[in-house]
């Protein structure tokens, strides 16, 4: 049972919080994987814990990429194991993208933990895990390089949230586009990918799942102009003045 009182002015963020201590607990979440959590605590407190205009652009950009997408993956990690496993089947389920379990600080137990709770919250297929399967993406040295030949290494589009930077480069570099969910509008993955939603994913998920749902009545022309319309050095411009705005006002309050 949660010790977080529903009337504590912080409760939503203390919530996400917990939910990654249990994800720790139940082994899905790597020890470091906490330590990312607080950086994206401190971002998403300069952000004003809600989702700003740029970051509402971001999403509608990435359901009109994902939805012309025809090899999509979502890549799931440590972090969206334990923060938002119901959410991440069901976007695979709206716009028919596969599930792959990848991870920076690898371990073949929580590997097999996070397929459990993914399968438990309706997910069919997941790849990831199988040896016979599996292959170097170019270009990293961690252990994130190893890929489903029929997943990542195949996939015209991937979504990378909560990532390091390294992978975002080598998976632009393989001719991919890639879709992350990054609290930090300046860390390398937000820099490098084509689309960075800034928000923290708890929020932004739901709301890319009902945008994928709107333009699926789109057709190709007007998702495609979507796309071409957005701009992710610009947007991201806009995120960091967001923060900028943010800081200002809490001064003026203090
Ligand atoms: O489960 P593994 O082994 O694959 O490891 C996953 C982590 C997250 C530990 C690994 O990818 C990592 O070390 O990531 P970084 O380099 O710490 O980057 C994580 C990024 O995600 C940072 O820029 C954070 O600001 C951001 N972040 C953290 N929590 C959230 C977030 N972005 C969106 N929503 C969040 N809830």
């Amino acid at each position: 049972m949660s010790l977080i009182p529903k009337s504590h002015p912080r409760a939503k963020s203390l919530l996400i919080r917990e939910k990654l201590v249990d994800g720790f607990d139940k082994g899905l979440v790597a020890k470091e994987g906490l330590l990312a959590q607080g950086r994206g605590e401190a971002f998403d407190y300069l952000l004003g814990e809600k989702t700003g205009k740029s970051s509402k652009r971001a999403i509608k950009a990435a359901a009109a990429q994902l939805l012309q997408a025809e090899t999509p993956v979502i890549s799931v990690n440590g972090n969206i194991a334990a923060l938002c496993p119901k959410q991440i089947v069901r976007l695979s389920k709206q716009i028919k993208a596969k599930l792959e379990v990848n991870l920076f600080y690898t371990n073949k137990d929580r590997k097999q933990a996070i397929v459990k709770i993914l399968k438990k919250n309706g997910a069919r297929e997941i790849l990831g895990t199988n040896p016979d399967f599996s292959t170097k993406l170019p270009g990293i040295d961690s252990a994130r390089r190893i890929v489903d030949k029929n997943g990542i290494f195949a996939a015209d589009v991937v979504v990378v949230p909560l990532e390091d930077g390294d992978r975002t480069i080598a998976l632009r570099n393989a001719g991919k586009i890639v879709i992350t969910f990054d609290l930090n509008p300046l860390s390398r993955t937000s820099q490098t990918a084509n689309i960075t939603i800034v928000d923290n994913v708890t929020r932004a998920i739901d709301l890319l799942i009902d945008e994928a749902k709107k333009l699926s009545k789109k057709n190709q022309n007007s998702l495609q102009k979507i796309i071409n319309d957005f701009d992710n050095k610009k947007n991201l411009s806009e995120n960091i003045i967001q923060i900028k705005n943010n800081l200002a006002r809490r001064a003026r309050i203090a």
